[in-house]
This record gives structure tokens, sequence and C-alpha cells, in this order.
């Protein structure tokens, strides 16, 4: 589904949720259509590739370069955000790239600077929640006034199964950025401390249930607990709670245990969809479409890569609490002028 003068788009990395964008381009955004893909799996390119039309793309810098290409989505694996990042910037592509912006704050720093280099916003970056219709309706109920003065903040990010690739580090950096990113957004308050406790686990294993407390600059206390092995499903939690009551994702209910079937969930060992695309499948639609039309009317819209930063920032803090730093103060920058 796409209109005579859609946005040509160069999708890399077609990974579960690589390929979930794949289809919302396709299905859901008719400004847009896919004419190039990549994949360092090639046959998965191809399939995917045969399947919507696209071509096939011999490397990312090919395709980040090709004329064909007006605009790119970076789905790759998180460690090569940053230098994808740069290459996309130095080619003057707008970019939908996932998160987190970079896997350093060093990094981050970098592809910000980029871009402010170039003077104006290419960067999108893959904060969907803000685009899902439940937390936006939280955001405005809190903005209107409908719990009072917000003094907590209560988050839960449950992934049935970690992704073969997480590391205690990752928990955080790459599951645990959702929270950093949409609370500072949901109350208009940026974080300002962060203290993890991560629940004890055998020697070197992974850390896969930790807990943050953090501190905003208006004095409300957040916690976040992220289990990426629970098990029993993909569940997203958030509360608000303020002088005049509490405002939640999900409605009030009883008792309810919920197991996980045995130890082996996923396929042959692989998560294969991780439960976020079909969670948060609004969300996508709607990510993607406002990128495509604030490319055709050459007005960004969504998180940028500032705020990819700012959570990078808030990450780095919460990685270096894990690592036996207590309370660790996050940063505070002053905002460069293209993002004000
Ligand atoms: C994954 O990359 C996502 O973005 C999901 O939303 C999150 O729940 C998961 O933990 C991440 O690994």
């Amino acid at each position: 589904m796409s209109s005579p003068e859609a946005v040509r788009v160069g999708v890399i990395g077609l990974g579960a949720m690589g390929a979930a964008h794949v289809e919302t381009l396709e299905r859901w955004v008719p400004g847009a259509s896919v004419a190039q893909v990549f994949d360092v799996d090639v046959g998965r390119a191809r399939a995917i590739g045969e399947r919507c039309g696209a071509a096939v793309a011999a490397s990312a810098e090919e395709l980040i370069a090709s004329a064909g290409v007006d605009a790119v989505l970076v789905a790759a694996p998180d460690p090569l955000h940053e230098s994808l990042a740069l290459t996309c910037l130095a080619a003057d592509k707008p970019t939908l790239l996932e998160k987190p912006i970079a896997t350093t704050p060093e990094g981050a720093r970098r592809v910000v600077e980029a871009e402010v280099a170039g003077g104006r916003r290419l960067i999108q970056l893959g904060f969907m929640r803000r685009f899902d219709p439940a937390y936006v309706d939280l955001r405005e109920a809190v903005a209107g006034g409908a719990v009072g003065t917000v003094r907590a903040v209560h988050c839960v990010h449950r992934n049935a199964q970690a992704h073969p690739s997480h590391t205690s580090d990752s928990v955080l950096v790459n599951s645990m950025i959702h929270e950093l990113d949409c609370v500072p957004w949901l109350l208009d308050d940026p974080l300002t401390s962060v203290t993890v406790f991560a629940s004890r686990v055998g020697a070197g294993a992974l850390e896969d249930l930790q807990v943050a407390v953090l501190e905003t600059r208006g004095g409300v206390v957040v916690t976040v607990e992220v289990y990426v092995n629970a098990r029993y499903g993909y569940d997203i939690h958030t509360e608000i709670v303020g002088t005049a009551g509490t405002v939640s994702l999900t409605p009030p209910y009883g008792v309810s245990v919920r197991r996980g079937l045995s130890d082996t969930a996923g396929v042959d060992g692989r998560v294969v969809d991780g439960g976020w695309t079909s969670r948060f499948l609004d969300a996508y639609r709607i990510e993607l479409g406002a990128w495509i039309d604030g490319i055709r009317s050459g007005r960004p819209v969504g998180p940028s890569a500032w705020d990819g930063h700012l959570a990078d920032l808030a990450a780095f803090a919460a990685v270096a609490s894990r690592q036996g730093g207590g309370r660790v103060t996050i940063p505070q920058e002053e905002c460069p002028e293209l993002y004000a």
C-alpha cells in the first residue's frame, strides 16, 4: 500500500523487530514503500525482500548511500547503532533508529554532536511507547491534574525469556531504557539519580531481575522492575501515584497467578517474537506513520537523538550503580538549540 511519491525506505537488520517494521511499513503506512533491505543473514534478507518487492543490498553502507533510498530504518544489533547512525547522518538521510542510540555514553554524544553539526534533525529514536495510545492517555491524565501532584511512579517490565544477546548491563541499556525514556516524558520531569538492586543469582549468571529506584528533579520517587526471564509472558505495567489519586495502565484486578509452562519457552531456545511487537502493535504503526509524515512534511516528530542521549545517560548511571556505585547522580546537560 503506497502512494505515488512514497518515501522509499531502506531497512537494516531483519530480526524480529526489523521484520515487524517491514510489515508495518508495507501494510499500515501508505506514504512509505520498502525499497531495500539488508541483513547479514542473506537468505533471510532475500526471503523478506522477495515478499515485499524490495531489493537486497550488499551491505548496510551500500543501502544508506543508495540514491533509491530516501530514508533508513535501523533495527540492527545494538552495538551497530552508533556507527550506522553516523553513516546515515553523513549521507543526510532521515533515520528511524532503534534504541539505544549507542552502547556507550560517549557514542551517544558523538551521534548528537554529528546531528547538531549538520544543523537539522534527521534521527527519530525508536521509543515506541511515546506513541502507544495508553501511554499517551496516561501522560494527558497527569498533565490534566487527574492525580494531583505526582509523588511516585511504579513500573514493571517483564519479558518471557531473555534474548540470547542479553547481558546484565543490557537489562538496563536495552530493556529498562524504555522506562528511562518514558517516565521523564510522562511527567515532564527529568531523572536525577538512580540506585539499582539486582536479585542475587549464581556467579557469572545473567542478573535478569533488576530493580531501579530513581528520583526526579521534581522530587518524584520512581521504581522500575525489569525481569527478562519472567516465563509467563510479556507484561508491562505503569502506575502514577499523586496527592489526589492514582492512574494506571491497567484496571485493578484480584489475585491472579500467571506461570510459564516450562523452563524452555521459545522456539529451539531462540526468542522469535518477544511479545512486544504484539503488545505495542498500535504504537509501532503510529510511530512509523508519524516518522514518514514528518519526513514528507519536513517537520520531524517524536523522540530525538537528544532523548536517546538522555536515556543513555540514565542507563549508564544505572549500570554504574549496579556495579557497586550505590546511588548514582544522573548528569544534567544543557539541551542544544536544535532540540529545544
Ligand atoms: C526489546 O529490545 C524491546 O525493545 C522490548 O520492548 C523490551 O521489552 C525488551 O526487553 C527489549 O529487549
